[in-house]
């Protein structure tokens, strides 16, 4: 991107009321969290999806997929929060409106100091019982002390709803700001994928953090800032703030 470009976004940021910002596991890259799909590294590549990520597989491979979320749980805990993760945080501190979107489960956002987070497809942080729903803590095995049951991540899995209300809030914040960033996403799994399009149908701009554009969304009140999150977003940052 031109700077001039940057430095016209970077007054749009400075001057924004209400901003969203919508991340994908991308964003956590630079903290050496793996993501799903496309690196080397990739999750996907390494498991079979629905072996681990759905309810029927999830119960049907134990203990393997209860050891590999726990290994992402600890390998969560083992690592930090990038440059990106700290400059949405300061973008928070700094706007009059602000809400982070967000489809990972690895807590770094709120370690990095981010506070009006919702996370659509849960989290790591603690197991719970698929039968009674007690938390648990990632233990060798995963059996419910409360009832027997089987322990699962707190993650949403696939074919299974989002949280609560956690796509209306996404949603009513997305059709009433300014400004969202779509950050490291592949804009592949729904409902989530559906976030930076409520914003862009309301007229919001639009700015897609990403150093791969393939499968973006693109064109009017778009902008497509071709990078890595942790060198973008705070150079955007100290432009926006100087
Ligand atoms: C639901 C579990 C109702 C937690 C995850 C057919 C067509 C369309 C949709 C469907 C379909 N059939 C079924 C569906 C619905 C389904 C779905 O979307 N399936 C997909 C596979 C097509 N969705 C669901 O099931 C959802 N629930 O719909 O309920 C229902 C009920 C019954 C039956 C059907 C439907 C539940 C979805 C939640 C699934 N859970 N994971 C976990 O293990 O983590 S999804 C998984 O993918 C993660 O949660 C992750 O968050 C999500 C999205 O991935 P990304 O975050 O985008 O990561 P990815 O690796 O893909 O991309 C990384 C990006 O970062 C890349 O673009 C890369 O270029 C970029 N990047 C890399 N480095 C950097 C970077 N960017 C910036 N900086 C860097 N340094």
């Amino acid at each position: 991107m031109a700077q001039n470009d940057l430095e016209n976004l970077a007054a749009l940021l400075a001057t924004a009321k209400r901003v969203v910002v919508f991340t994908g596991a991308g964003v956590s890259a630079e903290s050496g969290v793996p993501t799903f799909r496309q690196a080397a590294n990739a999750l996907w590549d390494e498991v079979d999806v629905r072996n681990f990520a759905y309810p029927t597989g999830y119960r049907r491979n134990q203990p393997n997929a209860w050891r590999w979320y726990a290994a992402r749980a600890a390998k969560t805990r083992e690592v930090s929060p990038n440059a990106g993760h700290f400059a949405i945080a300061d973008i928070e501190r700094r706007v009059d409106e602000f809400l982070l979107v967000t489809q990972n489960i690895d807590n770094l956002h709120q370690r990095a100091g981010s506070r009006n987070v919702v996370e659509l497809h849960g989290n790591l942080r603690e197991p719970r019982c698929f039968e009674c729903g007690a938390h648990a803590a990632w233990a060798q095995d995963p059996v419910c002390e409360a009832c027997g049951g089987l322990l699962r991540p707190d993650v949403v899995m696939f074919e299974e709803e989002l949280p609560a209300g956690a796509l209306d809030l996404a949603r009513e914040a997305a059709e009433s700001c300014d400004l969202l960033f779509s950050v490291g996403t592949s804009n592949l799994v729904w409902p989530a994928t559906e976030v930076p399009r409520y914003a862009q149908r309301a007229g919001a701009r639009v700015v897609i953090v990403n150093p791969d554009m393939e499968g973006q969304p693109w064109g009017h009140h778009v902008t497509q800032l071709v990078g890595a999150a942790g060198e973008v977003l705070p150079a955007l940052v100290r432009l926006a703030w100087p």
